[in-house]
């Protein structure tokens, strides 16, 4: 055989093979929450600032790895027992049973009577599309209503999983709070069987959170509809510093022997952000229907991922099924909250020191990472341009990533953007 013909055929020898295949394909846009930090990376200004992301920093700007994830992760190494296998397709089984305690409350009656099942996940992300995926095969509504706004993935999430995305209204410019006759009209409309997303705790982008009273009303409008519930809990912790407080939502749900679905991420509340470790629970009306659905879950995964990360389910894992560490953990993590709260107080006190035109009242009311400041589009892109100010153009601010040291600057850039802008 001569080996030149076989050399001929490659893609240096011939002007045949000049254009690519993919020569249509368009530059995509950045994500609108993540393209934020990719902006702020490129920016060489000393006094830039990152708030978009929901990602939290330190009183010195710094990523946190909290002490007791230290912690865990030295009795990993030193533990030689620990090996490097493949979890079940369904992940970690002490870390699946331990969020279901964490998600639904120890003593829950639906764990004991085994109605749930819990699969971990690729965080909180990875748990949504698990879902989703499951409901598109057998839920017979294939509509969900997510609350508007919300988070930016949602929509994505669900429909490029099956679902065909409605919207119910949540959040009221107005007052900014939450539109609490229009949630209630557009849900009592949707049609039976629909699923309804709902966010457990800390809503993002609005940190509008229902009252306990006003939850109950609307579990009582979801049963009486027969809707299905699926709550995206991302915050649990960070919105009060209560892991149960911020659970109680959820907890109403189960508590009256419905059906419901939950998506836990430990992103943010054990800052595992890039360990993508989570869970889905499904929270059935049977032992004996859980079992059958997870039988389905697993065919979801099996061939999506084929089965989860090992190492930051058994990072939470050892968490928390051991006291101590789990107190420990609470404290870190009551920190975390109240330096966002204490953000949200500085940055009250620092527009009304500048005389900031407009009510500030809702950095303090509103709960959880972010401030949705009611700042527009364009008085946005003046902060960004002018101060170095970087934030999702919703308005969007991250509290998390601000500090005693930057705040000044923030309602520097905020002030003038109210006042000298369009
Ligand atoms: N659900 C909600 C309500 C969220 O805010 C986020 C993260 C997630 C789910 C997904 O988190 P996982 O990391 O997959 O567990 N939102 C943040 C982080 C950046 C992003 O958009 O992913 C945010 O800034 O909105």
């Amino acid at each position: 055989m001569d080996p030149n013909h076989t050399i001929s055929a490659s893609a240096t020898s011939g002007s045949d093979f000049g254009g690519s295949v993919f020569d249509h394909v368009v530059q995509a846009p950045e994500d609108p929450i993540l393209g934020v930090t990719v902006a702020y990376n490129k920016d060489p200004s000393p006094v830039k600032l990152n708030l978009g992301v929901g990602a939290y920093r330190t009183e010195e700007g710094k990523p946190l790895v909290l002490n007791v994830v230290r912690r865990a992760e030295q009795l990993l190494v030193n533990d030689r027992s620990r090996v490097k296998e493949y979890l079940p397709i369904v992940g970690l089984a002490e870390f699946n049973k331990l969020s279901a305690k964490l998600m639904f409350g120890a003593d829950s009656p639906a764990i004991q009577v085994k109605r749930v099942t819990t699969v971990q996940c690729l965080s909180g992300t990875g748990s949504l599309r698990v879902g989703a995926e499951f409901l598109a095969r057998h839920h017979h509504q294939r509509t969900i209503y997510i609350p508007q706004p919300t988070w930016g993935n949602h929509g994505k999430i669900f429909t490029l999983a099956g679902l065909s995305v409605k919207t119910y209204r949540y959040y009221d410019p107005a007052t900014r709070g939450l539109n609490f006759q229009g949630l209630l009209e557009d849900l009592s409309l949707a049609p039976s069987g629909a699923i309804v997303l709902l966010h457990a705790c800390a809503h993002n982008p609005t940190g509008v959170d229902p009252t306990l009273q006003q939850w109950e009303q609307i579990r009582q409008l979801i049963r009486l509809k027969g809707l299905l519930p699926f709550f995206d809990s991302a915050y649990q912790g960070f919105a009060s510093g209560s892991l149960d407080a911020d659970a109680q939502s959820v907890r109403m749900f189960v508590a009256d022997g419905g059906e419901c679905l939950a998506a836990q991420s430990y992103a943010k509340n054990m800052g595992l952000y890039g360990e993508r470790v989570g869970a889905l629970s499904i929270v059935c009306k049977t032992a004996d229907v859980a079992s059958r659905v997870e039988s389905q879950v697993k065919l979801v995964i099996r061939p999506m991922f084929s089965n989860p990360p090992i190492h930051g389910a058994s990072i939470v894992a050892i968490i928390l099924k051991n006291r101590d560490m789990y107190n420990e953990w609470t404290v870190e993590l009551k920190a975390m909250a109240d330096r966002i709260i204490s953000m949200r107080q500085q940055l009250f006190d620092a527009l009304r020191a500048r005389g900031t035109p407009g009510d500030w009242n809702h950095i303090l009311k509103q709960i959880g990472m972010f401030t949705f400041t009611g700042l527009n589009t364009a008085q946005v892109a003046f902060m960004t341009k002018e101060y170095h100010v970087y934030m999702t153009s919703d308005g969007r601010i991250s509290m998390a990533g601000l500090s005693s040291k930057t705040v000044p600057h923030l309602a520097d850039a905020i002030h003038a953007a109210v006042t000298r802008a369009i």
